[in-house]
């Protein structure tokens, strides 16, 4: 209840923060990008977890306010670095958007007004939905996400295979890129089965044209076996953890 209540203020009193974490391509080792994930350091009870206060933000419409805030701010960052010469032109950076966000209407407008004033290029920004996102209102998603692909920002499918979705939405919609859930690296190197599934899924995607992101790359043998497979990129503890800017730009550094 406490935190429920907190939560429309968190942003104005400055208590939430973005936290990094690298997109790794699995063949050169490059960070070649980012997702931004949120964060909130609540006064009284300290870091809380966005699995815990985003699906409470959802449920209130509070996501609304948050949602902007965390666009405005990784753009603000983006923007940054690459005046700073910190990234290069084609780093990208990866935001998530919940359904609510997604399906009001203006939201496009907002993104593209936010590129516009922050002199980003559409290219640099990612936009991660999540297949159940997506399926809330397929009609509304499949528009707005075909007008943000129509600006030119990357669409990506966000924890690929656990949703409840049909793949045949997948064919209509401009997608750039599926993340593969963690939950199917936990037996892909000591079970065939596993193995062969996920060998399934990048050529599948593949097959519509898509690239591939691996999601909670734990060991250099996941990579490999991914890397084998003709997955582009990986994400996860082995590469980086998610950090704050101050620990990620080091980091951005030494893999470049
Ligand atoms: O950050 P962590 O790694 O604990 O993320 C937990 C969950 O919170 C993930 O499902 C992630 O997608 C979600 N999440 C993190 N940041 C954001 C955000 O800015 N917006 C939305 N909608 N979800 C987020
Ligand atoms: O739902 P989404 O994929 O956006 O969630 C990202 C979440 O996954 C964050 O909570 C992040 O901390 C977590 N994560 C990122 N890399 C790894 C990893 O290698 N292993 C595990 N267990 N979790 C990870
Ligand atoms: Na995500
Ligand atoms: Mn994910």
């Amino acid at each position: 209840m406490q935190l429920r209540q907190a939560l429309p203020q968190a942003v104005q009193r400055g208590e939430t923060s973005l936290h990094y974490q690298a997109k790794v391509a699995l063949a050169s080792g490059r960070t070649c990008g980012a997702e931004v994930l949120v964060r909130w350091t609540h006064p009284a009870l300290g870091m809380v977890s966005p699995a815990e206060f985003i699906p409470m933000a959802e449920a209130s419409g509070d996501i609304l306010a948050l949602g902007a805030w965390v666009l405005e701010a990784a753009l603000a960052t983006l923007s940054r670095w690459r005046r700073e010469g910190l990234v290069d032109e084609a780093f990208s950076l990866a935001v998530n958007v919940s359904a609510h966000q997604l399906c009001r209407p203006g939201f496009v407008a907002e993104v593209h007004e936010a590129l516009a004033r922050y002199d980003v290029p559409p290219s640099a920004l990612e936009v991660e939905v999540t297949e159940s996102a997506v399926m809330t209102d397929l009609e509304v998603a499949t528009l707005q996400l075909q007008q943000l692909a129509d600006l030119g920002v990357s669409i990506a499918i966000d924890d690929f295979g656990t949703g409840h979705s049909s793949l045949a939405y997948l064919r209509r919609m401009p997608v750039d890129t599926i993340k593969i859930d963690r939950s199917f690296l936990t037996h892909l190197l000591d079970d065939a089965q596993s193995h062969r599934l996920v060998e399934s899924i990048v050529a599948m995607a593949h097959g519509l044209d898509c690239r591939v992101v691996a999601e909670g790359i734990e060991a250099p043998a996941q990579a490999a076996s991914l890397a084998a497979m003709g997955c582009e990129m990986g994400q996860g503890f082995w590469f980086a953890r998610p950090q704050p800017v101050e620990s990620f730009l080091p980091l951005l550094e030494e893999y470049r």
